[in-house]
């Protein structure tokens, strides 16, 4: 049964999430990351797609995932904490770039692997954020990672792409390129996006925010700030219903 789509999230809600992103931990390998009970949203694609720029745009902080010049860099998952009042009620997860040429094979495929694993058997893994060059479309590391993820997409995992850099593109090849990879995303939403024009910003954090907010919050999650049960009062009047 397909239920009706909730309405949009007001932009400023959904932003102002976003903004409340900090940094929370860094896993050099998988075992290192920390078990997590609140939704998870990964961020990949090939070095110098844009994610960093992308991530540090919806966040509105520009050291918060490092922009550089020279790709192939960031080997770890970087994950931060999304969630008003210190509580965190979702986790962004930035994953290490793939395909720069002068990275070692060794390193390549141990990359890969681990991106593999991770998008597979994270638990609490709820949206993948496919960054990708428009001018270069989907290629072949890309398409692996769709098929990578192809079964869980199947079962809910949702699917964002995000043609970065679209202020490059003019508006006929900005809609021929949206119109391929839509076929090429089966499943997943596609939109333009850029950072430099804030192009697609605010849809994409309002798709985010619907991510993350569409299961109730769990228990354990709000617990943190949640107050104390206060002692029963007997003095209290009945209630009038
Ligand atoms: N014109 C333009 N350039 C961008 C945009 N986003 C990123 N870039 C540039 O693309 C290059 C790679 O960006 P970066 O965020 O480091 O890519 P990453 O390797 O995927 O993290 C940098 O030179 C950025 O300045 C954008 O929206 N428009
Ligand atoms: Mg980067």
């Amino acid at each position: 049964m397909n239920l009706p789509a909730p309405p949009p999230v007001d932009p400023k809600v959904a932003m102002g999430w976003l903004h409340t992103a900090r940094f929370l931990t860094t896993a050099p390998q998988l075992q290192h990351l920390p078990e997590l009970d609140v939704p998870e949203i990964a961020f990949v694609g090939r070095s110098n797609a844009g994610k960093s720029t992308c991530i540090n745009t919806l966040t509105q902080q520009h050291r918060l995932a490092f922009a550089s010049k020279t790709p192939g860099r960031t080997q770890s998952i970087n994950l931060f904490s999304l969630g008003k009042q210190g509580l965190t009620d979702a986790v962004l997860a930035d994953l290490p770039g793939y395909g720069y040429a002068a990275v070692p094979k060794a390193a390549k495929l141990r990359w890969q692997q681990v991106m593999a694993s991770y998008l597979q058997t994270r638990i609490n893994l709820k949206g993948v954020v496919l960054m990708c060059d428009p001018r270069l479309g989907m290629t072949e590391l890309d398409e692996i990672l769709l098929d990578v993820i192809r079964p869980r997409v199947e079962q809910g995992l949702k699917l964002l792409v995000l043609l970065t850099k679209a202020d490059k593109l003019t508006r006929a090849e900005g809609a021929k390129v949206l119109s391929i990879v839509r076929l090429q995303a089966g499943g997943g939403e596609v939109r333009l996006f850029s950072a430099l024009k804030r192009q697609g910003l605010e849809e994409a954090g309002q798709i985010l925010w619907q991510w993350a907010h569409e299961d109730p919050p769990r228990a354990a999650a709000a617990r943190p700030l949640a107050p104390e049960p206060g002692p029963e009062h007997d003095d209290e009047p009945p209630a009038l219903d």
